[in-house]
């Protein structure tokens, strides 16, 4: 029925040329349909580096009605048939970093373009901070190799030009990397564990290129490095922003 929504829906932006171009495709298993005229729900990506609180912002809005909260799937990187491929990933990047980002991808656009009725959709991290923070970040650094990187790149851009992931804001919560990397040993999750402080520091030096220089939708930059209640309390007086409604 017409209440299902809609993924692609008139964007008064300029990315319609390649809501344009998608319109050609026809969706078999539900994930993406074209519909003549909905609206496609605001969406929302919160980022920002490892323990910098995007599951407690999720878990902040997801009892509002209006609000599909879309978590990181780490569980099902930590279980892909059995194995674990996150834990790879730190244990021997070199050897299954293009694994891992090749199947990130996969859960993640399973996530970003999956059906909804809500009005918003707020995504933990997003395909567009895939290619442009952690993909970027292990190429320049030589974990993944220019062929792997070629490849990937390709994935990437035909899923951008051919279906929409196009993003409505960026909610960036920015911290220092001595602060993540405090809360990151006090959560103490067993695969971060050899995840060094220089790590942090990496992904917080390619977050911030990745959205002070050419970013994929405003951006709402967030200072987490407060304690749990302000930070709270940014969140209340931002809500309407975050929500799309000002
Ligand atoms: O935790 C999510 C975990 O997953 C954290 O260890 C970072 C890791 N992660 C997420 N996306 C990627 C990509 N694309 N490459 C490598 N590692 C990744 P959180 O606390 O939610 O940040
Ligand atoms: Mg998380």
């Amino acid at each position: 029925s017409s209440n299902k929504l809609a993924v692609f829906a008139t964007r008064p932006d300029p990315v319609d040329s390649q809501y344009i171009k998608s319109n050609k495709f026809t969706f078999k298993n539900n994930t993406l349909l074209k519909m003549s005229n909905g609206k496609r729900p605001f969406r929302v990506s919160i980022e920002g580096n490892i323990s910098s609180g995007k599951s407690t912002l999720l878990k902040y809005f997801e009892k509002l009605s209006d609000v599909d909260a879309c978590a990181e799937p780490v569980d099902e990187w930590r279980n892909v048939n059995g194995n674990n491929l996150l834990e790879l990933t730190y244990l021997d990047p070199k050897r299954w970093n293009f694994t891992f980002q090749h199947y990130v991808q996969l859960t993640r656009l399973q996530m970003q373009t999956k059906l909804t009725d809500k009005k918003v959709q707020l995504f933990e991290r997003s395909l567009q901070n895939n290619r442009y923070c952690f993909v970027e970040m292990a190429h320049s650094k030589g974990i993944m190799s220019k062929y792997e990187y070629l490849a990937q790149c390709e994935w990437y851009d035909w899923i951008e030009n051919n279906m929409d992931i196009g993003l409505d804001l960026i909610v960036y919560l920015r911290s220092c990397p001595k602060t993540v990397h405090e809360r990151m040993c006090k959560r103490n999750r067993p695969e971060e564990n050899c995840v060094p402080f220089e790590y942090l520091e990496s992904l917080h030096n390619s977050y911030e290129h990745w959205l002070t220089t050419n970013p994929p939708a405003p951006v709402l930059v967030l200072d987490v490095n407060q304690d749990i209640g302000q930070v709270q309390s940014l969140y209340t007086q931002n809500a309407p922003y975050i929500l799309g409604k000002m």
